[in-house]
């Protein structure tokens, strides 16, 4: 008699109580009862991935009032609470024992009182509730990419979008044997309001408890922090490819289509909000995944995956002329869950939709009207900046048929972009793989977004956009990027690109559909098609080419000056940018390699030489 099984019997309908017993995992057991028992969970669910069981799932978050249906087929609307609408950096912290130390760069807190802390949060949380417990795999099923987890929420909503944006793993729990490795996740959304929204804002807590592969979230319920699978696990993934010798990557993945019909496939490194998801949806590109990869070396070879099946994607700024494949999308019968827009008469607005917007309706802060204020007094825009939306990417018209190949795709270029107003030209290729990893990935400096919660514009190092993940020292994450470069026969390029470049008047210098024509640049150089110029801080595009290629991409005349202005190298930004670098890494920074600091020492010498010949701002044809 199993008594983890026994123990939740009374919890169980005699259906769910046979969908449980036909897991042969003892943890898994184990894991479901003891949640059940600290949440004191009045019932608890097991979804199988059955028709019928995802169809209960989406329609429980609707009753429960999790969700409401819009007025397009599938369409649901759900929000987050006021000061819950993005990823909370403070609130999320690695669970470690006594003695440890990760880095200045994260946050920790000694285990046993994290956990005595998160444990009495979550008591009796879902009492008069239900739990559901769903089963995901992680990247494609019977892959050696494959991690397999399993995540007790009470949020209906939190089960609901796992279904739009992972893989099913009921089925591949129920073959396995019983010592089979899986991530645990436990979430409670706490106690909610008369919206169902979580009302404990304050003791927010999400605790990722590394020695025992489990993560612990309560009261939020925004996605980045209540789906254990997006970020959270995400954290225990980098641990796990750190000791496997693999990369855990805050990627997306698209197939670039090139002349003749070829298709070649790029991955993109960009913290949030800063052009990922717009890049890997490019029209007439097909996109493979938008926010998380997996990479190993198979045969030499670089292979990648979506460890997701599914976008949750910005939503402000999708619109007919930038986004026109995602933004029909928006507009056609099919399953989506909005977050955190303007819904008026069942239909759901957001900023920068190109559109005019309704004076009133429903949105993140409840009933909204024009010039509603907050508790500061500031105005309350009409949908949130981080609002949105949930989809299966096989909704896409434009979704790679690799996507569920077991052995992923092989990697021909990495691109690593940031929002930097200042230094960086929009496009240009490293020397090398050891130069790419370092000058463009551990150098990448942005702006703060509205994708975390707190204070937007300031500027950080956002190593490879990876940093609020990372969960083992920031140097070893850099030796692990140029070891694994040394695993391969044919390394992929890397690409530094550069999206927000601006110029002394404070505006961009580019147009956001200019990134295409990089993007086929890339493709050009993977396959030798393109010429480049080498600048001091990498081979930067010549005019020709992209002239070429702004007619062929966007039908626009690309003028000499914009080219000046745009790819000119700036030598006094460039040399600020990385004293700022090498500050970093030596004051915040364990175990970073010498050749980090070698490579960024070479680039300020190539700068300065660079300067004396040609002075301060320097047009690339003078290299
Ligand atoms: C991001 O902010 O990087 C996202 C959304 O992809 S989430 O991490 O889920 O908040
Ligand atoms: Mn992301």
């Amino acid at each position: 008699m199993n008594p983890y099984i026994e123990a939740l019997r009374p919890k169980l309908s005699q259906p769910d109580y046979k969908k449980l017993c036909a897991i042969s995992i003892p943890k898994v057991h184990e894991f479901i009862a003891k949640s059940a028992d600290l949440c004191n969970a009045e019932q608890v669910f097991i979804c199988s991935d059955s028709a019928q069981d995802i169809a209960y799932v989406r329609q429980q978050a609707i009753t429960n009032n999790e969700e409401a249906p819009l007025k397009i087929q599938g369409h649901t609307i759900h929000y987050d609470g006021f000061y819950d609408q993005g990823r909370d950096r403070k609130a999320t912290k690695y669970l470690v024992p006594k003695r440890v130390f990760l880095s200045k760069a994260l946050n920790q807190i000694d285990r046993q009182e994290g956990l005595a802390e998160v444990k009495s949060l979550l008591r009796d949380s879902m009492r008069g509730r239900t739990m559901i417990a769903r089963f995901l795999s992680l990247g494609p099923t019977n892959s050696v990419f494959t991690i397999l987890g399993l995540q007790c929420t009470d949020s209906w909503y939190v089960a609901h979008s796992e279904d739009l944006l992972y893989r099913s793993g009921y089925e591949i729990f129920c073959q396995s044997g019983p010592d089979k490795d899986f991530l645990r996740v436990l979430h409670s959304a706490g106690k909610l309001n008369e919206s169902m929204v979580s009302l404990e804002h304050e003791k927010k807590c999400i605790y990722i408890d590394y020695m025992d592969n489990t993560i612990y979230s309560v009261n939020t319920q925004y996605a980045g922090n209540s789906i254990g699978f997006k970020k959270l696990a995400f954290r225990l993934a980098i641990r796990k490819a750190n000791t496997e010798g693999w990369l855990a990557e805050h990627m997306m993945l698209m197939g670039v289509h090139g002349p003749g019909g070829r298709r070649t496939y790029f991955a993109g490194a960009f913290p949030s909000a800063c052009g990922k998801t717009s890049t890997a949806m490019l029209p007439g590109e097909t996109i493979l995944g938008d926010d998380i990869a997996y990479i190993r070396e198979i045969d030499s070879i670089a292979k990648a995956v979506n460890v997701e099946a599914g976008i949750f994607g910005i939503i402000k700024d999708v619109n007919p002329i930038d986004d026109a494949s995602i933004f029909n999308v928006l507009h056609n019968p099919g399953e989506i869950i909005f977050s955190n827009v303007l819904v008026e008469n069942g239909k759901p607005y957001w900023l920068g939709m190109g559109s005019k917007l309704p004076k009133e309706g429903i949105n993140f802060s409840g009933k909204w009207y024009e010039g509603k204020k907050d508790e500061t007094g500031n105005a309350i825009p009409p949908a949130h900046k981080n609002a949105r939306y949930a989809v299966t990417l096989k909704a896409l018209e434009n979704c790679d048929p690799e996507l569920e190949n077991p052995l992923g795709v092989e990697l021909s270029g990495i691109m690593y972009g940031g929002r930097d107003t200042k230094a960086y030209v929009p496009v240009q290729q490293s020397f090398d793989w050891e130069h790419g990893i370092i000058a463009y990935g551990a150098a990448l400096e942005t702006e703060t977004t509205f994708a975390t919660v707190g204070k937007e514009g300031i500027p950080e190092i956002n190593m490879m956009s990876i940093q609020d993940f990372i969960s083992i020292p920031l140097g070893k994450n850099v030796r692990n990027n140029l070891e694994f470069g040394k695993k391969l026969e044919k390394q992929p390029l890397i690409f530094g690109v550069n999206y927000f470049l601006q110029d002394k008047e404070g505006d961009y210098v580019n147009d956001p559909r200019d990134k295409h024509v990089w993007v086929k640049w890339m493709e050009l150089r993977v396959h030798n098609e393109a010429d480049a110029i080498e600048a001091p801080t990498g081979y930067v595009p010549k005019y020709e080419d992209l002239r070429m290629l702004f007619k062929q991409v966007l039908d626009k005349e690309y003028s000499k000056e914009d080219y000046s202005k745009q790819f000119s190298i700036r030598i006094p930004e460039n040399l600020a940018k990385i004293k700022r670098v090498r500050e970093f890494y030596k004051k915040n920074v364990t175990y970073t390699p010498e050749v980090l600091f070698w490579v960024l020492n070479q680039q300020y010498e190539r700068l300065l030489r660079a300067k004396e010949n040609h002075g301060n701002y320097i047009p690339p044809e003078k290299f």
